[in-house]
C-alpha cells in the first residue's frame, strides 16, 4: 500500500534551475518503521537530485527486493522504475542502460540483495563498468524477512535475538574495488552533510559509481552489540575527507591550503573538492584505498568519503564502441541495411 502526499505546497517554496521545487523529487510517503536509515538515504537521493537539477524523466531507478529495494516508491515519483526480483537488479539495469543510455540510472539494493543472492550479478555489473550509480543501503541484517544476521553483519556482532555472528563479514567496498569499480565511496545514512554531495558526484561519474551506505535497521539491528546500529556507527567511523561538490557553471570561490585539499576534475569539467582529514590520502590511487580501507577495518572502524575514483574510467557504451544514439532510438533503416548490402557481405563469407 503507499500513501499519497497531500498536494499542497506553500507556492513561495525555493526552485531550482528548472523551476521545480523539492516536492517534485519525492515519492509517496514512507511505509518502512519510523527512524529507518534507508528513509534517510531517499531523503539524500531527493536533496541530490534536486540541487543538481536533474530532470525526474530522465531518471531510471532500478531496485531487487527487501525494505531498501523498496526506497524507490518513496523518491523521484515523477521517475521510470523497476522494482526487480531479489538480488537480479543488475541484470535488469544493464538491459535498460543497453537500450536507453540517454537515462541517468539510480540502483538501490540491500546487504542480503547484493552480498547473497545477488552476488554473481553485482560482481559482473561492475566488471562492466555500467554507467550507474548503485547505492547499498547495508543495515548487516534481512530487515523485511524480520532481521535475519546479513553476509555483511560483522563477526562477533550480536543480534537482537543475542545470537553471535560467528561468519567473517564481506566488505563490499573493497569487493567492489578489487573488482575494478571506478567510484567507491563509503557513508552513514545519518550523515547527509556527507552522503548528499557524494551522490551528486557517483552521479556525474562516467561508469560505475558504488556507495555502500550503512543504514541501521531500527527495529531488528539496532540493539546494543550489533556493529551496523546507530551508536555503533557514529563512535567508530573515521571520514577520508570532507568534500564540496562543484557543478561546471559555479564559480569557484572555496579557498583551500595546498596539501591539505585535493581537486578531483570530473568528466564533465565539474570539480569535487576534498578537504582531507588524512595528509596521505589520495582518491585517485588505488593501492592506498585498499590500505585505508585494511587499517580502518583492523581498528575496528568505518571508512566513510569518497575511497577511490578514476576518472579515466571507461564504461561499458565506450568499451563496447556503442552507437551515439540509444539502440531504442534506432530505427529500422537505420539498422537494416537492406537486401543488396546483405547479398554483398554474405559473398564476402563464402
Ligand atoms: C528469490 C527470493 N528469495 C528470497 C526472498 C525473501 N527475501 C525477501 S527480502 C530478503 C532479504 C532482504 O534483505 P536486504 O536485501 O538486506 O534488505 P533490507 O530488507 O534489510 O533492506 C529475502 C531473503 C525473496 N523475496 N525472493
Ligand atoms: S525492518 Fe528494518 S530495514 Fe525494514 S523498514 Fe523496518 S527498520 Fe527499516
Amino acid at each position: 500500500m503507499s500513501y499519497a502526499r497531500p498536494k499542497f505546497r506553500h507556492p513561495n517554496l525555493p526552485k531550482n534551475e528548472l523551476g521545480y521545487s523539492l516536492d517534485y523529487y519525492e515519492g509517496s510517503i514512507s511505509t518502512l518503521c519510523a527512524g529507518c536509515g534507508h528513509d534517510s538515504i531517499s531523503a539524500a537521493i531527493v536533496q541530490a537530485c534536486y540541487e543538481m537539477n536533474v530532470e525526474p524523466h530522465k531518471v531510471a531507478k532500478m531496485s531487487g527486493i527487501g525494505c531498501s529495494s523498496k526506497t524507490p516508491a518513496y523518491f523521484l515519483s515523477n521517475s521510470h522504475g523497476f522494482n526487480s526480483v531479489h538480488g537480479r537488479m543488475p541484470s535488469v539495469a544493464t538491459g535498460g542502460n543497453m537500450a536507453n543510455k540517454d537515462l541517468l540510472y539510480f540502483g538501490v539494493s540491500g546487504d542480503g540483495d547484493t552480498a547473497s543472492i545477488g552476488m554473481g550479478q553485482f560482481v559482473h555489473v561492475i566488471r562492466r563498468n555500467l554507467n550507474m550509480v548503485y547505492i547499498v543501503m547495508n543495515n548487516g541484517c534481512y530487515g523485511l524477512t524480520k532481521g535475519q544476521d546479513s553476509a555483511t553483519a560483522d563477526e562477533g556482532s550480536k543480534n537482537k535475538a543475542g545470537n553471535v555472528n560467528e561468519f567473517q563479514p564481506i566488505d563490499l567496498a573493497s569487493l567492489a574495488l578489487e573488482l575494478g569499480a571506478t567510484f567507491v565511496a563509503q557513508s552513514f545514512s545519518g550523515d547527509k552533510t556527507q552522503l548528499v554531495p557524494l551522490i551528486k558526484a557517483a552521479m556525474k561519474h562516467k561508469g560505475f559509481a558504488f556507495i555502500n551506505v550503512i543504514s541501521p535497521c531500527v527495529t531488528f539491528n539496532n540493539n546494543v552489540g550489533s556493529t551496523k546500529s546507530y551508536d555503533f556507527v557514529r563512535e567508530h567511523s573515521e571520514a577520508t575527507s570532507t568534500m564540496d561538490f562543484v557543478p561546471h557553471k559555479t564559480e569557484i570561490t572555496a579557498n583551500y591550503d595546498e596539501g591539505t585539499s585535493k581537486t578531483v576534475v570530473m568528466h564533465d569539467g565539474t570539480l569535487l573538492q576534498l578537504h582531507k582529514l588524512e595528509q596521505e590520502w589520495d582518491p585517485q590511487n588505488k593501492l592506498s584505498a585498499m590500505n585505508a580501507i585494511y587499517k580502518s577495518r583492523s581498528k575496528g572502524e568505518i571508512l566513510t568519503g569518497l575511497i577511490y575514483i578514476n576518472e579515466e574510467s571507461k564504461d561499458i557504451h565506450t568499451i563496447m564502441n556503442t552507437t551515439d544514439t540509444p539502440l531504442n532510438k534506432l530505427t529500422q533503416n537505420v539498422l537494416c541495411p537492406g537486401e543488396e548490402k546483405l547479398k554483398e557481405i554474405n559473398k564476402g563469407l563464402r
